[in-house]
């Protein structure tokens, strides 16, 4: 209802509390409910007497009403919920998968209480951040996980480059850096079989107009801190959507090689000397390869290594 009153708003200058009334067949007071509504989610509405509502300003929210309207996807975007404040939208999607949503929903919030990044790890997510998660159910093996966090790490630079014209860089296996400093996490949770991923959610934490507290100012940027000014966050969610849901498709046709591709040339991992931290401890060598499934290839100079998860850090 909100969405068809927001489309007769956009259309017109003035229009009538009674004219929504009767095009949508409900009461004018329901109509003055649901235009409360909308203001309270921040959008400009004035009303004035004897003329009617128009529509001033739109909030720069991740809403639904702001970011499925025209979105150009076939898979990623078909639904939407947002929060003002929630625990995790990983925790909320992955709390919705028994009643079976609709895959491509997405799950934004404005704050996160109890945002995650892999081991647990503490999420920072202030509001004017973006903080949302995808419920996908790819038909790949589970050893080829690795891809769908290839393909948002992917999505999320050209989104970042073509909305706010930041050149991010790709790092192994789940963020994006800006001058060195972490702009973006990835958390990718897959409920999988031997064989095949029942699902998939990606969450995707990206410090937009949101401050930083703490040891992050060290470690972490904003694109507000890179561009100097706010940046639009609906805009960049928009892109986000269109540019994984393009990747997404080649996944599902079995083009990872493209991906990979797209990968590889915003990350610059191959040839450098690393240390890298997993739960078999600390290894030093230099990359020569990430292989099909996302594992680091090092040679550490006595041999070479497979590294399936852990945390990096460059040396040169
Ligand atoms: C990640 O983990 O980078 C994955 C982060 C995923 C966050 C999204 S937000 C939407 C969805 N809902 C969730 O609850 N999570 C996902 P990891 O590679 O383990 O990095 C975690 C480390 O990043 C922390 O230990 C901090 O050092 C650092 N960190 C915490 N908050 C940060 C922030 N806002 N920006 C940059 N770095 C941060």
């Amino acid at each position: 209802m909100r969405a068809r009153i927001l489309s007769l708003l956009e259309k017109d200058d003035f229009v009538s509390g009674e004219e929504i009334a009767d095009r949508l067949g409900v009461s004018r007071t329901a109509v003055w409910k649901h235009i409360q509504s909308l203001q309270k989610l921040g959008y400009g509405i004035e009303s004035v007497r004897n003329k009617g509502y128009r529509l001033i300003s739109r909030p720069d929210t991740p809403i639904p009403e702001e970011i499925l309207p025209g979105l150009g996807t076939d898979v990623v975007g078909t639904d939407m919920r947002f929060f003002s404040r929630t625990t995790s939208t990983n925790l909320i999607a992955k709390g919705m998968l028994d009643g079976g949503p609709p895959e491509g929903i997405v799950i934004a919030a404005d704050i996160q209480t109890e945002g995650r990044g892999r081991l647990k790890r503490r999420w920072s997510s202030r509001q004017g951040g973006l903080w949302f998660s995808v419920i996908l159910y790819p038909r790949i093996p589970p050893e080829r996980g690795m891809i769908l966090t290839m393909a948002s790490s992917v999505a999320v630079y050209r989104a970042i480059k073509e909305t706010c014209g930041v050149e991010a860089v790709i790092k192994w296996p789940n963020d994006l850096l800006v001058n060195g400093k972490k702009v973006c996490g990835i958390l990718t949770e897959l409920d999988a079989e031997m064989d095949r991923i029942n699902s998939a959610v990606i969450g995707i934490g990206i410090n937009v107009n949101n401050e930083l507290e703490g040891e992050l100012l060290e470690i972490a940027t904003s694109l507000k801190m890179e561009t100097g000014s706010d940046v639009p966050r609906v805009p960049l969610l928009r892109s986000i959507l269109e540019h994984l849901d393009i990747l997404y498709k080649l996944i599902m046709s079995g083009d990872h090689k493209t991906i990979r591709e797209g990968w590889f040339s915003h990350s610059n991992i191959i040839g450098r000397r690393i240390e890298v931290t997993g739960h078999r401890g600390t290894l030093n060598g230099t990359v020569s390869d990430v292989d099909e499934s996302g594992c680091l290839i090092l040679d550490t100079g006595e041999g070479t290594e497979r590294i399936v998860a852990g945390d990096i850090r460059y040396l040169d």
